[in-house]
């Protein structure tokens, strides 16, 4: 059921570009949307348009509805124990800030101090950056090796009864590595740590269960797991949420105001302030909805097998080098060429219709770690098949007659 038995469920796969049927191997940016989640946000707007939580009338009622089912639905993709502890945000960019500037400006001052790995994307760097600026807490990196795997004696040794807070990427986005998250949140509890786990990575290419890692907060990005943008969801335990003060103030979030005084929603309304993203959300259900029917462990299964073949293929290329050869890794594959900077290779690639990603992929740290200014990423979804690969490598090799002949 994946791979090709999928592809006819994606309209966006069903064009030409330059000529050529179009190749999508940019998941890790964005994946495309199923004919399903396109339905259910059309529908939204089409039938049950209405703003939600403060009408009466049937249609406000049927948009509450359908946008609390979606909640229902991120509870089990996550395996959360109530569905009131996953917070709808903008995206896994947002979650992470709501964590930094809420839970981190109440808890953290001098002396305490922040967790991170070498490999996060600027979003799991800049916020507790600036929070860390704030309240003059102290930001610890935990290496990389040579692989781009973390270097757990490393991590270890920067964990101290200083770390209030381990805030980790779960698979990364620039070198496929999938950390050793059960081990890392063990050690960060035994040290007396919170962990966050960055999940853009890892929620569309296998299951979550958030009770089984023992995870504090776990977020995703919509766009990413086959839904719309301008969505995602933020999972806290309830008991951290709750003393987590709120984020932004506004509609919905409070229970009473008046000029001197204004008592708080309770969960998940506290985070929720002012009209959500009511149509995403929805889509966002049936997104979740969509990756779980074809059951996340076979898609897993499905996606690495695309990653040993495109390993194998590219690996019979001269002069190609893989950034980021972990054993542990999932849905990508980055690599830099001798003979042509990778934002040539995308545009060339873009010529025969392949869609890759080019650039620093918002982790300019990993860039330098490894002393390129960019690498090629071709990044696998659940529509993806050998063929694609396949099509990848000889456009590749297309472009080494031109630059390397
Ligand atoms: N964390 C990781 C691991 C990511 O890969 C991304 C987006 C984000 C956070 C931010 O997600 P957002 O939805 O809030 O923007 N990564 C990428 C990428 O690799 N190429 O484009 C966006």
């Amino acid at each position: 059921m994946l791979g090709e038995a999928l592809r006819g469920q994606f309209p966006a796969l069903n064009q030409e570009i330059g000529g050529h049927p179009l190749v999508y191997l940019d998941n890790g940016a964005t994946t495309l949307k199923p004919d399903c989640v396109i339905e259910s946000i059309t529908s939204v707007y089409a039938r049950d348009c209405a703003n939600v939580h403060r009408g009466v009338h049937t249609l406000s009622q049927r948009a509450t509805q359908r946008q609390e089912e979606a909640r229902v639905t991120a509870q089990r993709f996550l395996n959360a124990p109530e569905a009131r502890e996953c917070i709808f945000v903008r995206g896994t960019t947002e979650g992470i800030n709501l964590v930094a500037n809420t839970w981190g400006r109440a808890n953290l001052g001098p002396g305490d101090e922040v967790l991170i790995t070498a490999m996060e994307h600027h979003s799991n760097i800049v916020p507790w950056q600036m929070v860390c600026k704030a309240t003059g807490a102290t930001l610890q990196v935990a290496d990389i090796d040579d692989d781009g795997a973390l270097v757990m004696d490393d991590y270890r040794a920067k964990l101290s009864s200083k770390t209030k807070m381990v805030s980790a990427i779960h698979v990364s986005n620039a070198l496929g590595t999938v950390n050793p998250v059960e081990e890392m949140i063990r050690l960060a509890h035994d040290a007396g740590a919170l962990v966050l786990l960055d999940g853009a990575q890892s929620a569309p290419h296998q299951p979550v269960d958030v009770q089984a890692l023992d995870v504090d907060f776990f977020v995703f990005s919509g766009h990413k797991v086959y839904g719309p943008t301008g969505v995602g969801i933020l999972y806290g335990r309830e008991s951290l949420l709750d003393a987590m003060p709120p984020w932004e103030g506004g509609g919905d979030m409070i229970r009473t105001v008046t000029f001197e005084e204004t008592t708080y929603a309770g969960l998940p309304s506290k985070f929720e302030a002012g009209t959500p993203n009511i149509a995403g959300a929805i889509g966002l259900g049936t997104a979740m909805e969509f990756l779980m029917g074809l059951d996340l462990a076979k898609v897993a299964e499905h996606e690495a097998d695309l990653l040993r073949y495109a390993t194998e293929r590219l690996d019979s290329i001269d002069g190609l080098r893989r950034i980021g050869t972990a054993e542990d890794r999932a849905g990508l594959v980055g690599f830099v060429l001798d003979w042509a900077h990778p934002h040539d290779v995308g545009t060339i690639l873009d010529h025969e219709g392949i869609a890759i990603r080019a650039g620093h992929h918002c982790a300019q740290p990993v860039m330098d770690r490894f002393q390129v200014p960019a690498t090629a990423r071709a990044s696998f979804g659940v529509y993806n098949t050998r063929e694609d690969i396949d099509r990848l490598v000889s456009a590749l090799h297309s472009v080494k007659e031109i630059f390397a002949p």
